[in-house]
C-alpha cells in the first residue's frame, strides 16, 4: 500500500516508482515466460499478432521488441493483471472501481533495444475522465544506462500535444516544434520487481539500450471503473465488464473537463505498433541503438 505522501506526489508529479511490489518468485516467473516467448519468436519472420520484431531479427538471432497482450500468452503474465499489490495502489488513487484495459511487454535487449519517442498515452485513448494510468513492471533492474523510462514530472496537468506528422497520427511528438523543456526529464530506475505508475497524460519516452544489460518492461493500462473510452468502443458489454479488477460496474460514466485530441487520421502502421507508427515522426528525439553505438554514447 502507498502512503498519503505518495498519493500527493502522484497528484503533483503524475507518476510514482514503487519498489519491490513483486516477489523474487514472481519476477523469476516473468523472466521464464519472457525467455519462452523470445524462443517462440524464432519462428516469426515478420510482425505477428503477438510479436513485434526489432530490425535484424532472425531465427538464429531472435530480436524481439514487443510482446502484444502478454496476459493472453502465459499465466505468469495473466497473474499480474489482478496482482493485489498493483490493484491496491490504483484503488488508493481512484477509489474502489478499477478496470484493466490491455497489456504489452517492451523488451530492450542488451545492445540494441529500440527507443520509444516522447508521447502521452492519452493521445491514443482519451476517455470521459482522465483517471487512467499505465503500470510498468520492471522484470530487470532499471538502471540509468539500459533505456529505462523518462518522464516529465507535472506534465500530466498540461496540454495534449500534437502527435500527428504530415496530417497523420504517428503516436509521437515532434521534439523540434513542441516547445517542451526536455531538460526537466527524470529517469525511472529501480530494482527488478518494482513498478512505475504513470498518469495517461504524462509525457514520457525512453532511449535505446546500448548497455550490456537487458531491460524488460511489462506495461498494463488501467482506468477508473467509471471512465468510458471516447474512441475504440468495447467489443461487447460482457467483454467490458470482464475487465473490472476491483469494485462494481456502472452505467453512468463520469465526465470531467479534460483536453482531448483524437488519434486520427490513422496511419498505415496503425495495425502494427507504436514503434512502426513513430517511424513516420518528422524529427526524432532519441537515437536508435545503431546510431547511439556508433556515436559512442
Ligand atoms: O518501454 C518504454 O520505456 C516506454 C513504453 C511506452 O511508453 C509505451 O509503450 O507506450
Amino acid at each position: 500500500m502507498i502512503s498519503d505522501q505518495d498519493v500527493q506526489r502522484y497528484r503533483s508529479d503524475g507518476y510514482l516508482v514503487i519498489p519491490d511490489v513483486l516477489s523474487a518468485r514472481e519476477v523469476d516467473d516473468l523472466r521464464r515466460a519472457t525467455d519462452d516467448q523470445v524462443e517462440r519468436s524464432r519462428q516469426a519472420s515478420a510482425h505477428t499478432d503477438v510479436f513485434d520484431l526489432e530490425p535484424g531479427h532472425s531465427a538464429s538471432q531472435p530480436r524481439l521488441r514487443r510482446i502484444k497482450s502478454p496476459h493472453l500468452q502465459d499465466p505468469a503474465y495473466a497473474r499480474m493483471v489482478r496482482h493485489p499489490g498493483i490493484v491496491s495502489v490504483l484503488c488508493r488513487l481512484w477509489g474502489p472501481n478499477v478496470r484493466f484495459d490491455q497489456s504489452k511487454l517492451n523488451l530492450k535487449a542488451a545492445g540494441f533495444g529500440s527507443p520509444v519517442e516522447w508521447h502521452q498515452d492519452w493521445a491514443f485513448y482519451p476517455h470521459t475522465n482522465d483517471d487512467l494510468a499505465a503500470v510498468g513492471i520492471m522484470i530487470d533492474d532499471f538502471t540509468p544506462d539500459n533505456g529505462s523510462m523518462l518522464v516529465i514530472p507535472g506534465s500530466h496537468t498540461g496540454p495534449i500535444y500534437d502527435h500527428n506528422t504530415n496530417g497523420v497520427f504517428v503516436g509521437g511528438i515532434d521534439p523540434s516544434t513542441s516547445g517542451i523543456d526536455f531538460s526537466k526529464a527524470v529517469r525511472c530506475t529501480g530494482r527488478a520487481g518494482s513498478i512505475t505508475v504513470h498518469h495517461a497524460r504524462l509525457l514520457h519516452g525512453s532511449s535505446a539500450n546500448i548497455s550490456g544489460q537487458p531491460r524488460r518492461f511489462l506495461l498494463h493500462q488501467y482506468r477508473s471503473g467509471d471512465a468510458w473510452p471516447l474512441v475504440h468502443r468495447p467489443a461487447s458489454w460482457e467483454a467490458w465488464t470482464s475487465l473490472l479488477v476491483a469494485g462494481e460496474e456502472t452505467l453512468e460514466p463520469r465526465m470531467t473537463a479534460v483536453p482531448v485530441r483524437l488519434p486520427y487520421p490513422s496511419s498505415a502502421a496503425r495495425l502494427e505498433t507504436l514503434y512502426e507508427m513513430q517511424l513516420d515522426l518528422g524529427t526524432r528525439f532519441f537515437r536508435r541503438a545503431d546510431e547511439a553505438a556508433s556515436a559512442g554514447v
